[in-house]
């Protein structure tokens, strides 16, 4: 049992349920939302054993051989994403309140099958289960990771195979960094040059590219399909050389920048002064907030260091009320918390200096609630040790300990468990061209992110975790994942 997030309470039972060619996959109600969680268990088991399951309506009576999926009853402890998983030699019983439920309890069984079951090709088998009797729900509400397509550009397959390995240690919500200085990745129909012109590059001079809106409804879709919200964010008021480049009108003096391949930060601002500066965040949000289904815009705010604090207040005092005026709420980094925040503002903590911490602070005497996403143990663009190919080391080196061992409610005095809203973390692409970069930095950091999102905090324990972490080394594989082979770990 090797489960990752670890659930809260596993009881191991004699014996184990076997997959086989005439298992059937049963679901009550017959709703859409539970067959499609039916159909995604079948698919998800059909390549490594070559069994079509059938996914049907559930009698009335328990069906022997049966994997069934069942939705309802009023259990608040497990909550919007909870469920319980039982396990015999005779049938499988996944049980939630919510479809999010059933989701996050596919997830745990394709981790109780073998390894094998993760394969992209038919393999022989057998297919075991043990049995169990599992209870589960999450400890933070918000469990994510950012992505920046900003600094390097990825396409749609790069994204969807993504979202599936965070659905997989059941995450629920992925940030895009969609704009910085060197790119502009979201199509925006009433501004179209900040793609054509400002998505037309990338860090280190190469094509860049961008998510059409029809490609960025289509992630949006297949992320809500595995219960994961995207958060969209567009930097603002620094971070924005790219839109400076395609709009001249943009900044306080009036000439367009050139395009930026470098990976300073801090000489970018939009012009707080002007009128234009606000509709132009004005159609932004409205063409954004259209096509995101979430509750969430993110506004960036952070490392505004060529704006002055009087026009960064008055810009991220206008830009929260836009985001509010479109039905979303507004997240911002950190340093947006030493600023006036509207009630529903959601920040964000990053910085490791202990001197940064009263922006973090001053949002949580305002009522925010926040992200913890401490660069020294979230930052998944940290150099694992000295020897790493790609990344960065100004927050130091972040090894699989690090990132597994730390409590999000003891990150600072004063920032206790009931504001914090839950974890995220980052992997920022100044240095990350491919998809096996991005593959090598996100794990095994990302499954030891996860569980200190969703585990009690209670038990965890850094021997324990790395045992289990050792067994999804097969996994990541079957997934055709490069993860850091770790010498913190004793790989299976
Ligand atoms: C800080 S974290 C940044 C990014 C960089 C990152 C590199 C944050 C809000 N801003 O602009 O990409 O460091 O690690």
């Amino acid at each position: 049992m090797n489960i990752i997030p670890k659930p809260v309470s596993v009881v191991r039972r004699d014996g184990e349920f076997v997959l086989s060619a005439s298992t059937s996959i049963r679901v009550a109600p017959a709703e859409p939302e539970i067959l499609a969680n039916g159909q995604y268990l079948a698919e998800q088991l059909q390549q490594a054993t070559g069994f079509a399951l059938p996914v049907v309506a559930a009698g009335n009576a328990p069906h022997p051989g049966a994997i069934e999926l069942t939705m309802g009853g009023d259990d608040p402890e497990l909550g919007a994403e909870g469920y319980t998983l039982t396990v015999t030699p005779e049938r499988v019983t996944l049980a939630a309140p919510r479809p999010a439920g059933l989701f996050h309890g596919v997830q745990t069984m394709r981790q109780l099958l073998p390894p094998a079951i993760e394969a992209s090709t038919a393999q022989p088998g057998p297919w075991p289960i043990p049995a169990c009797a599992i209870r589960d729900y999450p400890r933070f509400a918000w469990r994510g990771v950012m992505l920046d397509v900003a600094r390097h550009f990825f396409g749609v397959d790069v994204i969807k195979r993504f979202i599936d390995l965070l659905a997989y240690y059941k995450l629920n919500r992925f940030h895009l960094h969609l704009t910085d200085d060197q790119g502009w990745r979201i199509e925006i129909k009433s501004w179209p040059q900040l793609t054509i012109h400002g998505g037309s590059t990338q860090v280190g001079g190469g094509p860049g590219g961008y998510y059409t809106q029809e490609d960025y409804a289509a992630i949006v879709a297949y992320a809500a399909q595995r219960y994961i919200t995207i958060v969209p964010e567009i930097d603002m008021p620094g971070h924005t050389n790219a839109a400076l480049a395609s709009y001249a009108e943009l900044s306080c003096d009036g000439r367009a920048r050139d395009l930026y391949t470098g990976t300073e930060v801090g000489f970018s601002t939009l012009c707080a002064e002007k009128e234009i500066t606000y509709r132009f965040v004005d159609d932004v949000v409205r063409e954004l907030a259209a096509l995101t289904p979430g509750e969430y815009i993110h506004l960036g705010g952070d490392e505004a260091a060529a704006t002055s604090a009087a026009d960064y207040q008055r810009f991220l005092a206008q830009a929260q009320a836009i985001v509010q005026q479109h039905g979303k709420r507004a997240v911002g980094w950190q340093e947006m918390g030493r600023i006036p925040l509207l009630p529903a503002t959601v920040i964000q903590h990053w910085l490791v200096d202990p001197a940064q911490s009263e922006a973090t602070l001053h949002a949580v005497e305002q009522g925010a609630s926040i992200i913890m996403s401490p660069a020294s143990k979230t930052y998944l663009d940290m150099k694992y040790d000295a020897t790493t190919e790609w990344g960065l080391q100004w927050a130091g080196f972040v090894e699989v300990r690090d990132a597994y061992e730390w409590d999000p409610a003891a990150v600072l005095a004063g920032l206790g468990e009931e504001a914090i809203a839950g974890i995220e973390g980052a992997l920022w692409t100044e240095t990350i061209t491919r998809r096996d970069a991005i593959d090598f930095m996100t794990f095994p950091r990302l499954p030891g992110l996860a569980e200190t999102g969703w585990s009690p905090r209670a038990g965890r324990s850094w021997d324990e975790y790395r045992a289990r972490l050792a067994q999804h080394g097969p996994r990541l594989a079957a997934f055709g994942v490069n993860y850091y082979r770790s010498p913190q770990v004793p790989w299976a």
